[in-house]
């Protein structure tokens, strides 16, 4: 079969506890030589089958004797030696790989001019022969020779052992990892880079010197990323008991690259978007993300590098864990209530939408096809949720305490989801860590029901809830999950009970006593701080909801309680029965929240901002895209006009704020944008002039504010905020993007090929995924244009992806996902989306991207 299977996990025959690699970098190729070590394990073979893919064998050797060709056999992606006798040897293979020809960005490849790697997850392959597998651990010994000119930085992972000038210009270095480590973690960098340095001192007192590698020119923009991991390793310390293990910790900043970064071991790999920042070029929230993520690759180290996975099924043990690391660091840096919120609004927007679609999966998978395909928001953030149920029931003591039980354990070891929980639970009685790993098995997104049940004579309140699943495919699926739940009891203005109980079986009654109250039925709130990764419904009327509002304190019931507002309103204008009943109603609630000065002004942002495109597609049924986005357009204007009075004057109240250093005044800031859009959806002439003020502004979160909220604002103004930025930024990538992306957004009569001018700028660079996926992301989810009702739109956006797939498969099956939901959509969009979907399998495609649509069209 095609497929992988969890079920079909054997262990290696051989073990390699040392790789020598040497690194000969010429002109057009790179001569790879490669010793490993091997120590035969299953004493019933003599053969050894190696992956390998685009590499030219010269020589191969077993204890420097040639192995004649009859004996070995490569294969398209592997090789194969046969009858060897030895159980202890040295292989060598001598190879030769042509980076410059490589577009996949996996690997070893050149980008400007740069040699970098990504070898996670079988990209170590493509540079040599390896039983290229998570469980096989070695230590690394690498020399790297290359012009001293053209190649004057020479990176890979540990530390140097030495460095030599060469004949001929030139020159070599070696490096040694002390630490063991999976091929997926090896990294090598060669090129014109300069660097910026600084250290940090451990707890113990031991000097770290921190080195940041970027592009010449680029040394202005990466104090943010230095104070970042700083901030990193402390709280690392602080948090977890966790010290950096060498002494050189270094990064490198590259412009085309695949992911986000990469944790290769002591030499993290960044998109340069992730590291080059500061306040002029760089949005608030882009600042956040970035410390976040230089955050998640430092985390790594130990969750990931130090303990890593025995297989690619547990992808999540290191990514799902690190996330819930980063995300904590976040919360303790930041405002841990706005943070939940964030993480809550992206786990619902993103991993519900693939857990209901046809690629939804399990955390821990049980087949695939691609690894590459598994990098996904269920592994990742879903993954992280669960890790964060277990810590609440647990509780922090225990959850440290097994934590740090893991750790010592499987240090230098591969291990698995099953032994990290069996760790965190080992203390703990109350949680059957059999029935708590269902959640890793399931797939799809959990509902809950409540019922409330009250007794006013005897104060009484009973609460039934049952858990189900939508998805019926899966056999797990049909067992109870363990559901923490928050909730929230208000038997007044005044009086709130808050508790945390557990729903272990499919039905459960939860008894409250003693409950005085003046309502007519006490009101709940659950899931609060959205306590478990599941959708819910409960009896709550629409009037209580307003209640809710007015009495909840909890910032991620409050935003979900106003989305189910705007959702009810956007579902009625589209059945053509605006309910202006509760649409008043939910004005002045509105106007109330802005009225009270003590609200979090970031949550305020969130409660006022109307709910886009992409977040209403994720949720509904039966969709007319055109409609909605209508329906949206007329609903920023009714808003935008009605609360107009207020919104002014809150605006005056903020501008004195917005001068402010991040992480100062970024609730200002976000706010303004909410408040712009609005006001410029409301047809208002005197904001426009004010906001092209801010275009130019030295603050890159109010020029993206300002240029973002013309999006959908036809007017002479919006194409000259457009050149404004573009001329200000068009010599710098990483901003530039946002211009492209911008322009992918803006509707031009109604053509669907509006945005090809995008492709044909000068300044697009077609090797940059970055780019790609601003302009393609952007017009598939905010611009109408892509949902004409001709089709021709989907069949533009179909050329790109059988376009683009030749050159990078990796970005292409995540973008082809846009498709995923067109079951969804009413007609003719279904057909023409389903119509699309089989001219571009009768391509030739990837196997990453051919994954992905088979799963759309079984
Ligand atoms: N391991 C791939 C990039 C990341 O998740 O950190
Ligand atoms: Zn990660």
């Amino acid at each position: 079969s095609k497929y992988i299977k969890l079920e079909d996990y054997k262990v290696f025959d051989y073990e390699i506890p040392e790789i020598f690699m040497d690194f000969v970098i010429n002109k057009n190729a790179v001569n790879v030589t490669t010793k490993l070590k091997l120590v035969k394990k299953n004493k019933n073979t003599k053969n050894l089958i190696l992956d390998g893919t685009d590499i030219l064998i010269k020589k191969l050797f077993i204890d420097d004797s040639l192995i004649e060709k009859q004996y070995y056999k490569q294969q398209k992606n592997n090789l194969k030696i046969e009858n060897i006798k030895k159980d202890i040897f040295l292989l060598k293979i001598e190879g030769i790989i042509k980076p410059k020809e490589n577009t996949s960005l996996l690997g070893m490849y050149e980008s400007n001019g740069i040699i970098t790697t990504q070898c996670e997850a079988e990209g170590f392959r493509r540079i040599s022969f390896h039983a290229d597998r998570p469980d096989i651990l070695s230590k690394y010994t690498v020399r790297i020779e290359a012009d001293k000119n053209d190649y004057p930085v020479l990176l890979s992972n540990g530390n140097v052992l030495k460095e030599n000038n060469l004949t001929n210009n030139r020159h070599e270095i070696i490096w040694e990892d002390p630490y063991p480590k999976p091929s997926y973690l090896f990294a090598l960098v060669a090129g014109k880079l300069n660097c910026v340095k600084d250290n940090f001192i451990t707890k113990s007192n031991k000097k770290v010197k921190i080195n940041i590698y970027v592009e010449y020119g680029d040394e202005k923009y990466v104090q943010h990323a230095i104070s970042s991991l700083k901030k990193s390793m402390k709280w690392d310390e602080d948090k977890y008991n966790l010290e950096y293990d060498l002494s050189l910790f270094n990064i490198v900043a590259i412009r085309h690259f695949n992911m986000g970064a990469m944790e290769n071991k002591s030499l993290n790999i960044f998109n340069s978007k992730l590291i080059l920042a500061n306040s002029e070029t760089t949005t608030d929230e882009e600042l956040e993300r970035i410390e976040g993520v230089i955050a998640h690759e430092y985390f790594h180290n130990w969750t990931g590098n130090r303990v890593t996975c025995r297989d690619w099924f547990q992808l999540s043990l290191k990514e799902g864990l690190t996330v819930f690391r980063d995300q904590q660091f976040t919360a303790d840096v930041h405002n841990s209530e706005i943070k939940r919120l964030d993480d809550a609004k992206f786990l619902r927007r993103n991993q519900f939408r693939e857990d209901s679609g046809p690629t939804s999966h399990p955390v821990m998978p049980e087949k695939y096809q691609e690894i590459d395909n598994f990098y996904t928001t269920t592994i990742y953030e879903k993954g992280s949720e669960i890790i964060r149920m277990l810590n609440k029931l647990v509780k922090d003591e225990n959850f440290y305490k097994g934590f740090s039980n893991y750790i010592s354990t499987y240090d230098g070891k591969a291990a698995t989801i099953d032994q990290f929980v069996d760790k965190i639970l080992e203390h703990n009685k109350e949680i059957d860590p059999k029935k708590f790993k269902i959640w890793y098995k399931q797939n799809g997104t959990p509902k809950v029901k409540f019922k409330r049940i009250w007794d006013q004579t005897d104060e009484k309140l009973t609460i039934e809830a049952s858990q189900s699943n939508p998805i019926k495919k899966n056999l797990y699926n049909d067992l109870p999950l363990i559901i923490p739940i928050n909730l929230a009891i208000f038997c007044d203005e005044n009086k709130t009970i808050e508790k945390t109980v557990v729903l272990k079986t499919k039905k459960q009654e939860f008894v409250f006593r003693n409950i005085r109250s003046h309502l007519q039925i006490p009101l709940v709130t659950y899931f609060r701080e959205f306590s478990s990764p599941v959708e819910w419904e409960s009896d709550t009327t629409f009037e209580e909801k307003f209640l809710i509002l007015r009495y909840e304190k909890d910032f991620f019931t409050l935003s979900n309680t106003v989305k189910v507002f705007y959702k009810k309103i956007i579902l009625c204008r589209l059945d053509e029965k605006p309910d202006h009943k509760i649409e008043n109603k939910f004005i002045s609630t509105l106007i109330s929240f802005i009225k009270n000065r003590d609200i979090n002004l970031s949550l305020l942002s969130e409660l006022l901002s109307i709910p886009t495109f992409a977040e209403i597609e994720s949720e509904m049924e039966n969709l007319d895209p055109l409609k909605i986005y209508k329906t949206i357009d007329e609903l920023n204007h009714l808003f935008g006009t009605k609360l107009k009075e207020e919104l002014y004057f809150k605006l005056q109240e903020i501008e004195t704020s917005l001068d402010k250093v991040w992480p100062e005044g970024k609730n200002e800031r976000k706010l303004i944008e909410t408040i712009w859009k609005l006001l410029l959806h409301s047809d208002d002439e005197e904001i426009k002039s004010k906001i092209i003020n801010y275009v130019d502004s030295n603050s890159m979160t109010l020029a993206k504010a300002a240029l973002n909220s013309f999006s959908r604002i036809n007017c002479p103004e919006r194409k000259i905020i457009s050149n404004i930025f573009f001329n200000k930024w068009k010599n710098n990538s990483v901003v530039l993007d946002s211009w492209f992306s911008f322009n992918a957004s803006i509707e031009i009569d109604e053509k669907t090929n509006s945005i090809e001018k995008l492709f044909e700028n000068t300044y697009f660079d077609s090797k940059s995924p970055n780019t790609l996926r601003a302009i393609l992301n952007t017009f598939v989810t905010r611009n109408s244009t892509f949902h004409a009702i001709d089709g021709s739109g989907y069949k533009y956006i179909a050329k790109k992806i059988i376009d683009f797939d030749k050159l990078n498969p990796i970005v292409i099956s995540r973008f082809i996902k846009v498709f995923s939901r067109y079951n969804y959509y009413s007609e003719p969009y279904k057909s023409n989306m389903l119509e699309t979907i089989k001219q571009i399998k009768k391509n030739k495609l990837s196997t990453n991207t051919k994954e992905v649509l088979d799963a759309i069209i079984e």
